[in-house]
């Protein structure tokens, strides 16, 4: 890799975001992200590794631009000049891709294509060579083709987000075999964490569970629970990204647990964590319900394991710990007797192992 170690991150301030930009400057990287302007303030996530541009030690810098926006896109890339790209951003909610479907193409399909034109004429007008990486996604495979899923699975997508994902799939794969670009797909399966999207229904279920607990809602609503979703830790997944960038070859790599289990399952170990019954907090909405439904997804990674060395280090039954454990902490709740089930792993020792706040 260049000795210029500067990356530039879309979506840095998203769930992979944040656990990107931490990687990254802990391997020294200068990080670079594009935020976009809010009435209110988005960097939560990012907040507590930021530090003020005045200071000469500053690596984390912000830059205000829209995947929509091309023309901020290609100043931010000479000015920034980066080695490396990430292309995370996006509007990620599969469900709300339905609703709002132009806008959710605009950003994932031509925000890459936007973004993969700057990086052409940049390439081209400074000779700096770049190293891409596209978020890709497992909701391409949509409906069941093979069990499991891996990189020659043919994709099947089942929303706007998902065909806006395919779009960007194979426009990335053109670069690279078009222009020669260093441009590689991840094609990521479901990755949660405590700083995971509040409406996502991982973290919609464990938020439910401390706001249950502090007395604040009674109850929530939820869609399908029949889904089975290849659920992983974010933080393992960025790790995945990185390395697929530090490769002598540019290539297209499944990232999953080959694990699968439905939203219900998700749903026991969670109320089961803080000993309680979630059919009684939990009804159903048909609002969350989505046109189409991907109905299984688990993911083969083999290739990703072998070539680059990857493993997942979080376990099932871990990663509802490690959520439910934040979100209860969140509200200033204590830890109930996490021993009452067998399943539960001792949390003090998987916030060790993964470091997670
Ligand atoms: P999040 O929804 O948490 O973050 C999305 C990021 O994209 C945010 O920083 C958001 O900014 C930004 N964004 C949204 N719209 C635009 C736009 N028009 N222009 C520029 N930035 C924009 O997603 P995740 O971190 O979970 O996922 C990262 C990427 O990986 C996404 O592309 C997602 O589709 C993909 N992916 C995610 C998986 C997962 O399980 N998490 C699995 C497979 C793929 P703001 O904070 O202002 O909203
Ligand atoms: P997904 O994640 O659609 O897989 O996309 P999400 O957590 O939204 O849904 C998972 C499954 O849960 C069912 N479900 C509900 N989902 C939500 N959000 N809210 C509910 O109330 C609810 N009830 C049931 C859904 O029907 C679905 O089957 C995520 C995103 O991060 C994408 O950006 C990413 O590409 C894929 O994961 C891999």
């Amino acid at each position: 890799m260049s000795e210029r170690k500067i990356a530039l991150i879309t979506g840095i301030t998203g769930q992979d975001g944040s656990y990107l930009s931490e990687l990254l400057l802990d391997k020294g990287y200068e990080v670079h992200g594009i935020i976009r302007r809010t009435s209110t303030f988005n960097t939560d996530r990012i907040d507590h590794i930021y530090v003020d541009p005045h200071n000469e030690q500053a690596r984390l810098f912000l830059h205000y631009g829209d995947l929509t926006d091309g023309t901020t896109l290609r100043r931010i890339l000479e000015e920034v000049k980066p080695v490396e790209i990430y292309n995370l951003g996006a509007q990620s909610h599969v469900k709300v891709s339905f609703d709002s479907p132009e806008y959710t193409v605009d950003s994932v399909g031509m925000g890459t294509l936007r973004l993969l034109e700057a990086i052409r004429d940049y390439q081209h007008r400074t000779g700096i060579q770049v190293r891409f990486y596209q978020a890709g996604s497992s909701e391409m495979f949509g409906k069941v083709q093979e069990v499991p899923q891996k990189e020659t699975t043919p994709f099947y997508p089942r929303s706007p987000y998902a065909c806006a994902k395919v779009y960007a799939h194979w426009q990335t794969v053109n670069y690279r075999e078009s222009y020669g670009l260093f441009a590689c797909n991840g094609i990521l399966f479901n990755h949660e964490s405590p700083r995971r999207g509040e409406t996502f229904v991982t973290r919609k279920i464990t938020r439910a569970i401390a706001r249950i607990i502090a007395g604040k809602q009674k109850n929530t609503f939820l869609g399908n629970l029949d889904a089975k979703r290849d659920w992983g830790y974010a933080k393992d997944y960025v790790k995945a990204m990185w390395l697929m960038l530090q490769q002598d070859q540019p290539d297209d790599y499944v990232v999953a647990t080959g694990e699968t289990h439905s939203v219900g399952e998700f749903l026991n170990l969670a109320f089961g964590y803080v000993n309680l019954d979630w059919h009684k907090y939990v009804e159903f909405d048909g609002r969350y319900l989505r046109p189409a439904e991907v109905d299984l997804l688990i993911g083969d990674a083999t290739k990703t394991k072998q070539k680059l060395g990857w493993q997942p280090s979080v376990t099932f039954p871990e990663l509802v710990a490690l959520m439910v454990e934040a979100d209860l902490q969140a509200l200033g709740l204590t830890s109930p007797n996490n021993n009452s089930s067998n399943s539960f792993p001792d949390i003090a020792t998987i916030r060790q192992n993964v470091g997670e706040m």
